[in-house]
């Protein structure tokens, strides 16, 4: 096996015998063949949008192909062997669809060779482990070639797991699902590296715009995320905690379990949803437990009642656990062993009957900490708060403000982000979304003239709020470039929807970013270069010389 795509990987270069997040070969194999179809696919995908053809369904599938292997999110080889067999299905029907089309259009036969991802085939799936020691990351040799082609399809899982959201929701866009076609296809062509490159900033505008439509899901789904005290102490009744970042998800579990006795506690990325109109109005939706999700393996023990992993981040179960038999997946995760709630059908709900059913029997959660934390600074609510912001900037009582987006994780280092959080001047604003959080969202902060100190946009796709607020701030201070407002990027990253959002970052021109805890390791060090050059990229330094630095604007 040879996995990069996270910030964990082994030595900062590559887990090589089994994924430091506990991924064993067999998996991270059958994850590299699935992707090998998946670009199959999208070959001929590639090749009917030429036509002006965007077969919508199968673009949807490639999606959650990508997503179901994005780090934390599936560990069920049984799903992905039938993923597999399901894609060369699917492959081969868009292959017959493309040759129709080719031949009505050309008046001829289509004969032009094909990558071995586009036609290779195989009826019986015990054959598949063997194939998918050829298809892994390695099999490109060049080290740019490769960085610039896993950096690529490594921001689309990113982007497929937020177009996947939104579909969800009734949202989707021919331009997203034809730009994944695209790109995928592009990691099978020998290509230029400027065009390489090209490709991996169209995937940062694809970004912002599947950002985009995933939040008017959402918003038109749910209202906009509102200022919220929520709840981190619990109620004496069974309950229900689910992770996660599926909304809909959400929505209909807090309908099927109204009224019926059962509490619901949200747990890791899931918090956001406490700020929701839609969701507040449930008295039964008590608050948020726990922290982020590598703290699951101790925290899960504790809620005593069943757990719902609607996405990322799952992580293993230990040998002693006392929860496997109350945890549930649904949608793209899995898990052997747990509980696998199926897909709604057409203009139906998913069924949690079950999870229901198991919580009346569970003890109450075990209370782990109390009080609240405020969330709900989506963009709709900050720009209500922006004359109240721009009088504090212009008057100098906000100095700067820091974007400390993205993930969290398990590594030491990351107490960077809390000793920077501590550390910040206090005439400074820290604006978060997605996991990364919870290394600082119970400190003690204080605010600033009754703006809190720490403004959570909420989940890491939520990224998206937080650059139309500075895009509104540029406006309103009449700025010609995004980069002379008073905004530092301190940006935490762990999988691959952080590095989706890094890429719109950069599309949307933002300069200096600083990275952390470690620079990618799928960074060659010549394309590393090219980031610093063009984008003034660069590593966390010591929390000091950061707070230093980004206080001079640097
Ligand atoms: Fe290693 Fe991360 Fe891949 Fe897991 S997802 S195998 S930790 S690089
Ligand atoms: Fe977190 Fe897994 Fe990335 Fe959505 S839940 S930000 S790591």
């Amino acid at each position: 096996m040879f996995c990069f795509q996270c910030q964990e990987t082994a030595k900062n270069c590559g887990c090589t015998v089994r994924g430091v997040c506990g991924k064993p070969e067999e998996t991270a194999n059958l994850q590299d063949l699935l992707i090998h179809v998946l670009k199959g696919i999208a070959v001929y995908g590639d090749r009917l949008k030429e036509f002006d053809i965007v077969d919508k369904e199968t673009g949807l599938f490639v999606v959650r192909g990508l997503f179901t292997t994005i780090t934390n999110a599936n560990w069920d080889d049984a799903r992905f062997v039938a993923m597999i067999s399901e894609s060369l299905k699917r492959r081969n029907q868009l292959r017959d669809k493309f040759l129709a089309v080719y031949k009505q259009k050309n008046g001829r036969d289509f004969d032009e060779p094909l990558h071995d991802a586009a036609t290779w085939f195989v009826d019986d799936v015990s054959t598949f482990a063997e194939k998918a020691k050829s298809v892994g990351v390695l099999a490109t040799e060049n080290e740019d070639v490769r960085s610039l082609r896993e950096l690529l399809v490594i921001g689309l899982k990113g982007i497929a797991a937020y177009a996947d959201h939104a579909a969800i929701l009734g949202f989707e866009k021919d331009e997203i699902y034809g730009f994944i076609m695209e790109a995928l296809a592009s990691t099978t062509k020998d290509l230029p590296v400027d065009e390489m490159i090209a490709l991996v900033m169209k995937a940062g505008e694809v970004s912002v715009n599947t950002m985009a439509l995933l939040d008017e899901a959402n918003t038109s789904a749910y209202g906009h995320p509102e200022i919220t005290e929520v709840n981190i102490g619990v109620r004496n009744n069974p309950a229900i905690l689910i992770s996660g970042h599926d909304l809909k998800d959400m929505e209909e579990l807090l309908k099927q379990t109204k009224g019926t006795g059962v509490d619901v506690y949200t747990h890791g990325e899931m918090l956001p949803a406490n700020s929701y109109p839609a969701f507040k109005k449930y008295n039964h939706f008590v608050g948020n437990y726990g922290g982020a999700w590598w703290e699951q393996t101790k925290e899960f023990e504790s809620f005593n009642g069943p757990i719902l992993l609607t996405t990322n981040c799952l992580v293993p179960l230990k040998k002693n656990n006392t929860y496997k038999d109350r945890l549930f997946t649904t949608g793209v995760v899995g898990y052997t062993g747990a509980k696998h709630v199926p897909n709604r059908v057409k203009g139906g709900a998913k069924d949690f009957s079950e999870i229901i059913e198991l919580a009346r029997k569970c003890e109450p959660p075990v209370e782990i900490e109390t009080g609240t934390i405020v969330g709900g600074f989506a963009h709709n609510q900050i720009l209500a708060l922006a004359d109240k912001v721009v009088d504090a900037v212009k008057s100098g009582a906000i100095k700067r403000f820091v974007v400390m987006a993205g993930c969290d994780g398990r590594q030491k280092a990351r107490s960077y982000y809390t000793e920077v959080a501590q550390a910040l001047p206090k005439d400074t604003v820290i604006l978060t979304a997605g996991c990364a959080k919870y290394r600082y969202n119970k400190l003690p902060l204080g605010d600033i003239g009754g703006i809190p100190r720490v403004l959570d946009a909420g989940q890491c796709n939520d990224s998206y709020s937080l650059a139309l607020v500075a895009l509104k701030l540029k406006e309103v201070f009449g700025l010609a470039d995004i980069n002379e407002l008073p905004i530092s990027y301190d940006i935490a990253w762990y999988e691959q929807k952080a590095v989706a959002v890094l890429l719109a970052l950069l599309f949307l021109g933002v300069k200096g970013i600083r990275l952390g805890p470690t620079l990618p390791g799928f960074l060659s060090p010549n394309v590393v270069k090219v980031l610093v050059e063009k984008f003034d990229i660069k590593p966390i330094g010591t929390v000091r010389e950061d707070i230093e630095s980004m206080m001079a604007g640097k």
